[in-house]
């Protein structure tokens, strides 16, 4: 278990949420200002897996260690999975039909992240049996990614069970918004998920890690340039990516791309935000000024970065008796059962042969 210390900066929430008192408002539960969808809890594993989440921690810190980059593709993946946190993201498609995986924002998310979402799942259910979720395992994932690459650490509200329908391409696309949009159509976006301005901003301070191929963004760049752009900036990223179909990434936030910080609203302030999605926090008049608090104040960003995701990573969850505890995240437990009596059944027959 991580140590109680590495809690310090939260420390305040930290001990409101664990005195939780709970007042039922329709079906939530509100903690202070973290309200908890009632199904969920902060200390869901405690007898029954006390070691799922320093299995995560020790594992991550090694895979971190040879490649910090995973951490920005494992942040992204609970992103993608939480417009409805219910591992529908991690379902291979392949199996019986398209998955998240195959919708159109889903083709940069990295396939290492999905293997060691599987990896860790293998090493927590050898340890405890099949009691924790994929989707748990991907929020808790989400977690030290943040805090292993120097961002706030904070509890995750845990006890989400793992869908058993494909998320619609559609769906996916329309829950997903574009890099390319303005911040009026960000806002409204997840506002439907009811994440107001302030969370919004602080969400998209996930782009302070990681990397973006050149499609997302050289609609700011050809056939003309976005006008708010830095100039050096915009000429080091025609550099990288001399036409707008070229095949490459650059990184996120150029002061400090492997850190989680406050170095992304600087960024945005100097006019060298990536995306029109991000750029455009800064021209907006309703969030112009939660980016240079952001800018300013570190200790607040990483303070509202935690409401924000524990706000997200609570959107449209199962709990209880819903859905299922997934033996492999790639594939629901009936097509795995398929899988498994299609090997035997050949098996069988084999042996029957002879
Ligand atoms: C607000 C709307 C958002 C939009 C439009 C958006 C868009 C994008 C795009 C286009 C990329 C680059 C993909 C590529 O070309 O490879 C990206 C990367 C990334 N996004 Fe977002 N994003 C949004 C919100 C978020 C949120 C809420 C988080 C997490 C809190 C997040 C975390 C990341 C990370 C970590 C990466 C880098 C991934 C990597 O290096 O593999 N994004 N995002
Ligand atoms: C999905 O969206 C496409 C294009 O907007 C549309 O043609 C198609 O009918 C939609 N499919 C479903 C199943 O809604
Ligand atoms: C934002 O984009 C939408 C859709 O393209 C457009 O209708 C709207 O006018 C834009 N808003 C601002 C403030 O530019
Ligand atoms: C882009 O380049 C990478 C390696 O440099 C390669 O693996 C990938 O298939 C390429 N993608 C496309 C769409 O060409
Ligand atoms: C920064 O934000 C924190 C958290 O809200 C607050 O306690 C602190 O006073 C702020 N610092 C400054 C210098 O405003
Ligand atoms: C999980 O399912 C995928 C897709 O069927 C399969 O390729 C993989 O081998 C399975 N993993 C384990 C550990 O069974
Ligand atoms: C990481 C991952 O699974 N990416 C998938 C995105 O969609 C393409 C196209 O369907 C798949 O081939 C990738 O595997």
């Amino acid at each position: 278990m991580a140590t109680k210390n590495s809690y310090i900066p939260f420390s305040s929430i930290v001990v409101v949420v664990v005195m939780i008192s709970c007042v039922n408002v329709s079906q939530f539960c509100y903690a202070q200002n973290v309200p908890i969808v009632k199904g969920l809890s902060w200390s869901f594993y405690d007898k029954s897996c006390p070691e799922a989440e320093s299995i995560v921690r020790k594992q991550l810190k090694k895979v971190f260690k040879d490649d910090i980059g995973q951490a920005a593709g494992l942040l992204r993946l609970h992103f993608h999975d939480c417009f409805g946190c219910d591992g529908s993201v991690l379902l291979d498609g392949s199996a019986s039909g398209p998955s998240e995986q195959d919708a159109p924002p889903n083709l940069t998310l990295r396939a290492r992240a999905f293997e060691i979402i599987n990896d860790l799942r293998a090493r927590i259910h050898k340890k405890c049996g099949q009691v924790v979720s994929c989707s748990d395992i991907a929020a808790l994932a989400a977690r030290d990614s943040v805090f292993l690459s120097g961002g706030p650490d904070y509890p995750v509200p845990l006890g989400r069970r793992d869908g058993l329908t494909f998320a619609t391409q559609n769906a996916t696309s329309a829950n997903l918004p574009s890099p390319r949009s303005n911040a009026s159509v960000i806002l409204a976006s997840l506002e439907t998920k009811k994440l107001d301005a302030t969370d919004t901003v602080a969400l998209s301070g996930g782009h302070t890690i990681g990397l973006s191929h050149c499609s997302s963004f050289t609609n700011r760049l050809y056939p003309t340039q976005d006008p708010v752009m830095d100039q050096t900036f915009a000429k080091n990223l025609k550099a990288v990516c001399p036409a707008a179909t070229t095949n490459a990434t650059t990184v996120l936030d150029i002061r400090s791309p492997d850190l989680f910080d406050n170095k992304y609203y600087v960024d945005l302030m100097n006019r060298q935000g990536l995306f029109t999605s991000d750029q455009d926090l800064y021209s907006y008049s309703k969030t112009k000024n939660i980016v240079i608090d952001f800018a300013v104040n570190q200790t607040l960003f990483f303070e509202k970065f935690f409401v924000a995701m524990t706000k997200m990573g609570q959107l449209s969850v199962l709990t209880g008796s819903q859905g299922e505890i997934r033996a492999n995240c790639s594939v629901r437990n009936s097509d795995n059962k398929a899988y498994l009596a299609s090997v035997v059944d050949e098996d069988g027959e084999r042996l029957s042969a002879f």
